[in-house]
């Protein structure tokens, strides 16, 4: 994306997406970036063996940001220094499991535990994050399902909030996605002061850093304009 290498944007962060292997973390990332309203699963995702990352801008109060959004092969949970090496200075993420798959609910620990030493800001220091729960219907094992319940519990116990696909809409994404990204944008002082900016992994871009009244009220005058 042009945007991020011209400055255009007024913050910018990195994004995780974390979760076992074949619960559409890719699927459901390269739709949420197309603004996509539905799953196409007629296009076979390809499977991840390393981590990959796209972009996507977002307009809130009128100033733009740039999000990095991560997406980590599910096949790297065997290794969690890894994972937290990926994750590093990253601002939080998005959990996926899937709800008839039950080993990818339990394994949900493995990864926020891995994830949060790597990520930073956010209410204690160890990222923001959202609980999705996808429904890919291909290894549905009958009634051995994850309940609304126990998902939801493990998202209050994690500080974070469920959100759950019922059907080929792909809202419950997109939900998730501004949630955990309108979390992390009320966390940016006002004024915006770079060293807290730091703390919380996100990065001053040119249309914030040639704003003039941002520059007033951080420097008292505008400097260098
Ligand atoms: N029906 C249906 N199929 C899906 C959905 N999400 C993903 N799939 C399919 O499930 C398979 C696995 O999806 P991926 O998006 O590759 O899963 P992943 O989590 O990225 O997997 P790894 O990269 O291997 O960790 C692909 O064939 C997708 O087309 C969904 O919501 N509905
Ligand atoms: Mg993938």
């Amino acid at each position: 994306m042009d945007d991020l290498e011209a400055g255009n944007y007024h913050f910018a962060w990195k994004m995780m997406v974390l979760g076992d292997i074949g619960v559409g973390k890719t699927t459901l990332l390269r739709h949420h970036v197309q603004d996509d309203e539905a799953i196409d699963v007629s296009v076979e995702a390809e499977r991840g063996y390393c981590a990959d990352f796209v972009m996507k801008s977002y307009e809130r109060d009128g100033r733009k940001h740039v999000i990095h959004w991560w997406d980590i092969p599910g096949s790297d949970r065997g290794d969690p220094g890894t994972v937290t090496r990926l994750c590093a200075g990253a601002a939080g993420g998005i959990l996926v499991f899937d709800h008839d798959v039950p080993e990818s609910f339990q394994q949900l620990g493995t990864w926020l535990k891995a994830a949060r030493k790597g990520c930073i800001g956010g209410v204690h220091g160890h990222g923001t994050w959202a609980l999705v729960g996808n429904s890919i219907g291909v290894e549905a094992a009958g009634e051995d399902v994850v309940s609304q319940a126990d998902a939801q519990k493990f998202a209050e116990d994690n500080g974070m909030r469920y959100f759950e696909g019922t059907d080929s809409s792909l809202s419950f994404f997109h939900d998730a996605a501004f949630e955990v990204l309108s979390n992390i944008a009320e966390l940016i002082p006002q004024p915006p002061e770079p060293s807290l900016l730091f703390r919380q992994g996100i990065a001053v871009g040119g249309l914030l850093a040639s704003d003039v009244n941002v520059r007033q009220q951080l420097f008292g005058a505008p400097v260098g304009l």
